[in-house]
């Protein structure tokens, strides 16, 4: 194992993290305009919408800013266990680098142009321009060619260490690019087949029906390849900063082989209100959603096992006392002790979403807003906080001085509260009806409507206080970046490097079959075979006519 980062791999890394940041910059900017735009407390120029701000939120946070921030830290990660990159696996990760820049800019122009207010989720039959899906396309390329280099660079590794398991970070940095390739033959066959031709007019009409289930097929384990790199961070970083260990290599392991087998035949769940899908096939994918649960509360479960170990081996006694021996001061700990505890009520969120009767009450309302803030915009992205007040420095070379982890501790700590206000009253909001992908209306004075809007601190009043604050952590976020990425002093001495923490896991017990991915990958597809061919074949046969494109905007 590296003790410092090959200085290639660490630009290499380092340029996607920074990319990654920038698209936060604007994203969270987009973010605090939208908040005030629902309260009708700010007007619009003229050439500028909601849903051009909506699109460029969703797109520039939930795709780009997490899309290039995993990356830097699979780089970074693999670096360091499997030892430094050869020439051919770095020239590929960079060829990868440059499409996914390249796909990210085409899209973002798009946007910006007022072309593509199509939110992230691009449901036709709005219809952007043709560079938008060509954009993402390139972006889901690039990220291919990078996942492809990486698992290159695990393949020279188990070529030269026959018979043994790969080390822990390296097996879920595997299987995390296994579900993301997967996952991503949806999209990319509704992009090349579906909305790139129909929007530049080579074909009339799209088969909507066919291009949102291929979407949510996508769209579903999108949200385990945000996941599963925190995850790596819970399991595999977060032991070596408090000072204990993995619990169970083997139970590691296995849940992420879960995700892959039952993270992609759910996509259903997201269009249980949707005509065109027969309830048998909602249900089945409703109980395949139910199944990809049970990797995250293993997870739980093994967290809660690390934390009373430890804590108990530094003289913690009676039921809690291993509790107050964490080591709470330190900020790389705190951040993503935080992100889990969100993880909670984000997680039981999720299971009253996939309930098919609650379903019925949430969809399509503010909760499913209240809900994804804290899944994706908490335990990952604030995971993705606390790795980055060290992985930063590792990278340039640079102390985590004192002064920082003072900001970074309050950069968590009003990240959290911003959350909390927001989530929450996004939530109320979404139980009483409001609907989400809206800008401000009060529904021709709707008692209903104006209940939202009730009060002092209303729910909505709420919401842009809790936004407001996010945006005030992000901007200190940036700041932290920029500080640590060209300011902080260089360490000068080995000690004073900051080190990439991975915890020591014992493979000792955990069974070889495992690691044989060809398994996983076999029964992943029988499992979409099942959940997918009836249905989708169903929507090919009995197409509607179709629908041309709409611009709303
Ligand atoms: Fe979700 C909608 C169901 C997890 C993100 N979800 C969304 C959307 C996003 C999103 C972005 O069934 C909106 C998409 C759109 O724009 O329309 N979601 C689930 C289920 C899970 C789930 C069953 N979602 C996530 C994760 C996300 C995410 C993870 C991002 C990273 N979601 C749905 C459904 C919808 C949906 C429907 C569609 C709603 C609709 O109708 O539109 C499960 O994976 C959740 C399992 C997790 C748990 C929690 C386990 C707890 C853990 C933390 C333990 C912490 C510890 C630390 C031990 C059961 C692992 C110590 C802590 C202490 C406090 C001591």
């Amino acid at each position: 194992m590296n003790s410092i980062i090959d200085k290639q791999d660490r630009k290499l890394a380092l340029s996607h993290i920074l990319v990654g940041y920038f698209a936060f910059l604007i994203g969270t900017f987009c973010g605090l305009l939208q908040v005030f735009i629902r309260n009708d407390a700010i007007e619009l120029p003229n050439w500028l919408d909601y849903y051009q701000i909506l699109t460029a939120h969703g797109v520039l946070l939930a795709l780009v800013f997490t899309t290039f921030f995993i990356f830097g830290f699979l780089i970074s990660g693999m670096s360091k266990t499997l030892g430094t990159f050869g020439p051919k696996t770095r020239g590929f990760s960079w060829i990868g680098f440059y499409l996914m820049v390249i796909g990210t800019t085409m899209t973002t122009v798009t946007i910006i142009s007022g072309q593509a207010s199509v939110l992230y989720t691009f449901y036709a039959p709005l219809q952007a321009s043709g560079w938008f899906y060509v954009g993402l396309a390139l972006v889901i390329v690039g990220s291919w060619v990078l996942g492809f280099s990486l698992i290159g660079h695990y393949i020279v590794w188990k070529k030269a260490h026959k018979k043994q398991l790969s080390p822990l970070f390296a097996f879920m940095t595997v299987a995390t690019i296994i579900l993301w390739v997967i996952a991503c033959l949806g999209i990319v066959v509704a992009a090349l087949f579906q909305f790139i031709p129909w929007a530049f007019g080579w074909v009339e009409t799209i088969n909507v029906e066919l291009s949102r289930s291929l979407f949510w097929y996508f769209g579903h384990p999108l949200v385990y390849f945000w996941l599963l790199p925190a995850y790596m961070a819970w399991y595999v970083v977060v032991p070596k900063i408090i000072g204990g260990k993995v619990f169970s290599d083997a139970l590691a392991r296995l849940s992420f082989v879960l995700f892959i087998l039952f993270s992609i035949p759910v996509g259903f769940h997201h269009q249980l209100t949707e005509p065109g899908i027969e309830s048998f096939w909602k249900f089945l994918q409703v109980v395949l959603t139910f199944m990809v649960i049970i990797p995250s509360l293993m997870t739980a479960f093994s967290l809660f096992a690390t934390f009373e170990i430890t804590g108990r081996k530094k003289g913690g006694r009676g039921l809690f006392g291993w509790f107050t021996k964490l080591p709470w001061r330190d900020v790389r700990f705190t951040s993503i002790f935080i992100a889990m505890a969100f993880f909670i009520p984000g997680g039981a969120g999720g299971i009253i979403n996939a309930s098919f009767q609650m379903n019925e009450v949430i969809h399509n309302t503010m909760w499913v807003v209240g809900h994804f803030h804290i899944t994706v915009g908490t335990p990952v992205a604030m995971t993705f906080m606390g790795i980055t007040f060290w992985l930063i420095p590792h990278l340039t070379g640079r102390k985590l001085t004192k002064s920082i982890k003072k900001l970074a501790f309050i950069q968590i700590i009003t990240w959290a509260i911003g959350m909390l206000l927001m989530s929450t009253s996004q939530h109320i909001l979404g139980l009483l009806g409001a609907p989400r992908r809206t800008s401000y209306t009060g529904y021709n004075g709707n008692n209903v409507a104006l209940e939202w809007f009730d009060g002092i601190l209303s729910n909505h009043v709420t919401m842009a206080i809790g936004g407001s604050i996010l945006f005030l952590s992000a901007m200190l976020l940036i700041y932290i970046v920029v500080i640590t990425c060209v300011a902080s002093p260089k360490a000068t001495t080995e000690a004073e490097l900051v080190e990439f923490p991975i915890a020591e896991s014992d493979p000792g017990a955990t069974p070889r079959f495992l690691e044989n991915w060809w398994i996983w990958i076999g029964i992943c597809f029988a499992l979409i075979a099942i959940a997918y061919t009836i249905p989708i074949m169903d929507m090919i046969q009995h197409a509607p006519p179709g629908s041309t494109g709409f611009q709303t905007w």
